[in-house]
């Protein structure tokens, strides 16, 4: 969907298993102010549309119920990235592997696939979360730590937006 146009339309897919903390990673993108921790599951999808510099993003975060699996290859389609968040525990990784497959099989080949260790606060009380770059070599794919309740990570998941989809308009030969 990117394309060179200044105001870059670009589709943003939040992927992962219920309650990893991908509603909140959409709340860190569009509030300001501190994340009510309550947990409320998100039934079928939410979609925000949110202003990034030179990006108008359109933010979907798909409700990670089986029951919704089934419409993943047409919330997928036209991705120009996708997060896969895991809660950084070893059971909740080696089950995302099976959505990165997924993933693989309907995005095109310029689309990054990216995992976000999620939860990285939890790590300092619980030793068996795991820390970003182990995570990374069991997914095989980027992976980037993340404390999605934490409004202070608000700019470096901004970042790492801005860069992941630079990257792909440059993979596209459009910037
Ligand atoms: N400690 C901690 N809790 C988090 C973090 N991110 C999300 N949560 C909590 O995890 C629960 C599930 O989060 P939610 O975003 O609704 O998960 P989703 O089902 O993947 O959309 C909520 O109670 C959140 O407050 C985090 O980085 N650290
Ligand atoms: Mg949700």
């Amino acid at each position: 969907m990117v394309s060179s146009t200044f105001n870059t339309l670009a589709k943003i897919s939040i992927m992962g298993h219920p309650a990893v903390g991908k509603t909140t990673m959409l709340k860190l993108l569009t509030r300001n102010d501190t994340i009510d921790p309550l947990y409320i599951p998100t039934q079928g999808f939410d979609l925000e549309s949110i202003r990034l510099n030179n990006y108008n993003l359109k933010v979907w975060d798909f409700g990670g119920q089986k029951a919704y699996l089934k419409y993943l290859e047409d919330y997928l389609e036209g991705s120009d990235l996708v997060f896969i968040v895991t809660d950084s525990t070893p059971r909740n990784v080696l089950n995302s592997k099976k959505l990165i497959e997924l993933a693989k099989k309907i995005v095109d080949e310029e689309c990054p696939i990216i995992g976000i260790a999620n939860k990285q606060d939890l790590c300092m009380n619980d030793v068996s979360r795991m820390d970003p770059k182990l995570i990374e070599d069991l997914l095989h794919v980027k992976t980037y730590g993340l404390t999605a309740i934490n409004p202070t990570e608000k700019k470096s998941l901004i970042q790492i937006i801005e860069k992941e989809l630079n990257q792909t308009l440059i993979r596209r030969g459009l910037k």
